[in-house]
């Protein structure tokens, strides 16, 4: 990682559950040691992630509204003011929008807060850290659909209103299904178009339900790295392209879709085809 890699984020220390566990108690250590192998590495580290339902600690569930707005404006302001000026960016809220229906997902924070909870996670950020590019996150918007529809309107009104700076497509993709590349460079341009940086935040690509031997599959693999990679490079705007892991040894895939080789090094940290593909697309091959 220190070798190939000139930025870093963090799978989960520095979601809220990890770093305050308990009301009030705030454990850094985790996401600190990223940092610091990132600074030693002369790598930029993003921040990930201030507001995310899925990894909100139990107890937050449990306040009353006025308790979650304090406690909700106390972890923005003690976690994004903790990594100022050793993040370059952090994504503020995570997977906000529905994936079945227009409009936001019901969260602990949208019936808590109200649907404003977003723009005001992005104040707050703002304050907390004046310095860094903040961004928005989502998955299932990758290509052109209802969902990255409803992300663009949010961006585009949060942009209007100065508080998000970047876009984070995740890209959880399978090499035998995933939206046409076309429509991804689409997005990603209509994105860059309302002037917002635009990064793919969370790549993987499964392989599994390719057809063919092993051979095959990592072929296709391959492939699909450079295409989606290579929709990147064609945008200005979109800078950068994170990884969910970089050793199909440590995968979150594995535990949710099954065994699967989702990354760019095999189990034994060896170069697989997809790295290549990786290098062509930067390359502009
Ligand atoms: O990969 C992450 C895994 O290690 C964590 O256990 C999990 C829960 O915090 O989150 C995973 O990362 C998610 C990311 O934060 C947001 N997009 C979906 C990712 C996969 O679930």
């Amino acid at each position: 990682a220190g070798r190939h890699f000139n930025s870093l984020t963090a799978e989960w220390e520095m979601k809220w559950d990890p770093i305050q566990k308990s009301p009030g108690v705030f454990d850094f250590s985790g996401g600190d040691r990223i940092v610091e192998f990132a600074e030693s590495r002369g790598m930029r580290v993003k921040g990930h992630a201030l507001v995310w339902h899925g990894a909100t600690p139990k107890w937050v569930e449990a306040l009353s509204a006025p308790e979650l707005r304090i406690a909700f404006e106390d972890h923005i302001r003690t976690v994004a003011g903790h990594y100022r000026r050793r993040v370059y960016a952090w994504d503020v809220v995570n997977e906000a929008i529905d994936d079945s229906q227009p409009g936001l997902r019901s969260t602990v924070f949208s019936r808590g807060l109200g649907p404003d909870y977003v723009a005001e996670a992005f104040r707050l950020a703002r304050k907390a850290d004046p310095d860094a590019q903040l961004v928005y996150n989502d998955y299932g918007g990758e290509g052109l659909n209802r969902k990255s529809n409803d992300v663009y309107a949010l961006v585009k009104d949060l942009k209007q209103r100065g508080l998000v700076d970047g876009v984070g497509l995740q890209m959880h993709i399978s090499a035998a299904s995933f939206p046409a590349v076309a429509d991804i460079q689409a997005n990603i341009q209509r994105l860059a178009d309302l002037g917002l940086q635009v990064n793919i935040s969370e790549m993987d690509v499964r392989v599994k339900d390719v057809a063919g031997d092993a051979t095959a599959k990592l072929a296709r693999q391959r492939q699909v790295y450079r295409d989606v990679v290579a929709a990147c490079v064609a945008v200005p705007r979109c800078e950068a392209v994170t990884l969910w892991g970089f050793t199909d040894a440590h995968s979150w895939i594995d535990s949710t879709f099954g065994a699967d080789d989702p990354l760019l090094f095999d189990e034994q940290y060896r170069t697989k085809p997809a790295f290549f593909g990786v290098e062509d697309a930067f390359l502009r091959r």
